[in-house]
C-alpha cells in the first residue's frame, strides 16, 4: 500500500517545533499563504476561458505592462495576508510603497513582514507558460506594536526566516524553506490539498543546463560572455543544453532538479541587471543556498547583500554550486 503522503498542513505542524521562533504564528503564515496559491491557482488555471487575460492597461512601478492576473494574485495575497492578522508589513513588485498592516487591534503583537512577487513571469501568462509566486518572510527589526519603517524591510537576505515559490505549472507547487532544508508539495487539485511530494530537494553540484536570455549577449560584460562560449564549447561535458522559459521559477525549479544555472546579468542595458534583490533574488537564493547551491550577483553572495531600496535590481546569478562557482570565475578573471 502506498504510504499516504504528508500535507503540508500536516508538515508545517510537525515541523513548527523545530523552527526556533516557533510561536505558531509563522505556521498560521505559511498557511495563509497555502490559502491564497490555491485561489491564485485557481484563477491562472483558468486564465484562458475567462477575459481575466491580458493587461488592465495600467503599468507597475517596473514599468512594465500589468496584466490583469498581476493585480488580481497581488490583491489575493495582500488580502490573505492581512485578514489573518499576522503580519505587521507587506512589500510587492506591484506596490510602489510598502503597505503597513495595522491590524485591528492596534497594540498588535505582529511580528513578520512578507515581501511578494505576486505573479513573476506574467508575461507568459497569455501564451500559457508557467508562472510562479515568491515570498520572503522577515521578523520586522522595529518593537512591535508601531507602525513598520522601511528598515524593517531593508534587511538582508540572510535575515530571513522564509522563502519560497508557487508555480503554477503543467502540476501546481508549493517550495519554501524555513532554515532546516527545501521541501516541495504539489497540488491535487481535486481535493485542494498540497501534499509533501520532493522532500528534502537539493541541487546537484553540477548540471549541465543554461538558463540565460542570449539575445541580450552584445550587451553582457566579457566574462559572462566568456562563461557562455565556454558553456557551449565541445569540449568534457560540454556543450551544455541551454533553456529559458522566461519565468524564473520555472527555470529554478527545474535547475534545483536536474542542475543547471541561471543568470540574469549586468548589461550595458542594464545596469543593475533586471531582477529585483528583495522579492526574487534574496528568497531564491536563500532555497538555493538551502539545498546546496550557490547565488551571487558575479561578486558577492546575494544572502550579503545590503539593500538601500525596496524595488532595487541585482545581477543575478543561482544554481548549482560548481557552475556558479565557474561562472564567477570567468567573470572575475577579466576584472
Ligand atoms: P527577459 C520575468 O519578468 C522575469 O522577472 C523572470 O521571471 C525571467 O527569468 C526574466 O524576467 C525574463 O526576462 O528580459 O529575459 O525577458
Amino acid at each position: 500500500m502506498a504510504h499516504k503522503k504528508q500535507t503540508l498542513g500536516e508538515f508545517i505542524i510537525e515541523n513548527q517545533t523545530s523552527f526556533k521562533y516557533s510561536s505558531g504564528e509563522l505556521s498560521s503564515l505559511l498557511n495563509s499563504i497555502r490559502l491564497a496559491a490555491k485561489i491564485v491557482n485557481h484563477e491562472v488555471n483558468k486564465a484562458g476561458l475567462v477575459d481575466i487575460v491580458g493587461s488592465v492597461g495600467d503599468v507597475n512601478i517596473q514599468g512594465e505592462d500589468q496584466q490583469k492576473l498581476d493585480v488580481y494574485a497581488n490583491n489575493k495575497f495582500i488580502q490573505t495576508l492581512t485578514n489573518r492578522n499576522i503580519v505587521c508589513g507587506i512589500a510587492s513588485e506591484e506596490e510602489d510603497d510598502f503597505i503597513s498592516v495595522n491590524s485591528r487591534d492596534e497594540n498588535h503583537q505582529n511580528k513578520y513582514i512578507v515581501l511578494i512577487d505576486p505573479l513573476d513571469g506574467s508575461s507568459n501568462i497569455d501564451v500559457n507558460v508557467s508562472v510562479g509566486t515568491i515570498f520572503s518572510i522577515y521578523r520586522r527589526k522595529t518593537p512591535v506594536g508601531q507602525p513598520v519603517t522601511l528598515d524593517d524591510f531593508l534587511q538582508k537576505g540572510s535575515q530571513q526566516v522564509a522563502a519560497g515559490y508557487i508555480i503554477y505549472g503543467t502540476s501546481t507547487m508549493l517550495v519554501y524553506t524555513t532554515g532546516d532544508g527545501v521541501n516541495g508539495f504539489t497540488l491535487n487539485p481535486a481535493l485542494g490539498s498540497f501534499y509533501l511530494s520532493h522532500p528534502n530537494m537539493k541541487f546537484p553540484e553540477d548540471g549541465k543546463i543554461c538558463s540565460v536570455n542570449e539575445g541580450n549577449y552584445t550587451h553582457f560584460p566579457q566574462g559572462v560572455k566568456n562563461y557562455i562560449k565556454y558553456c557551449q564549447k565541445e569540449e568534457d561535458d560540454r556543450p551544455y543544453t541551454f533553456r529559458y522559459i522566461g519565468s524564473l521559477v520555472s527555470d529554478f525549479h527545474r535547475n534545483m532538479i536536474k542542475g543547471g544555472i541561471y543568470l540574469y546579468p549586468k548589461s550595458s542595458l542594464l545596469e543593475e541587471g533586471k531582477l529585483r534583490l528583495l522579492y526574487e533574488c534574496n528568497p531564491m537564493a536563500f532555497l538555493a543556498e538551502q539545498a546546496n547551491g550557490k547565488a551571487s550577483d558575479g561578486y558577492r553572495r546575494i544572502l550579503d547583500i545590503q539593500p538601500t531600496e525596496l524595488h532595487q535590481r541585482v545581477p543575478f546569478i543561482c544554481g548549482s554550486k560548481n557552475m556558479v562557482e565557474t561562472c564567477e570565475a570567468f567573470i572575475r578573471e577579466v576584472e
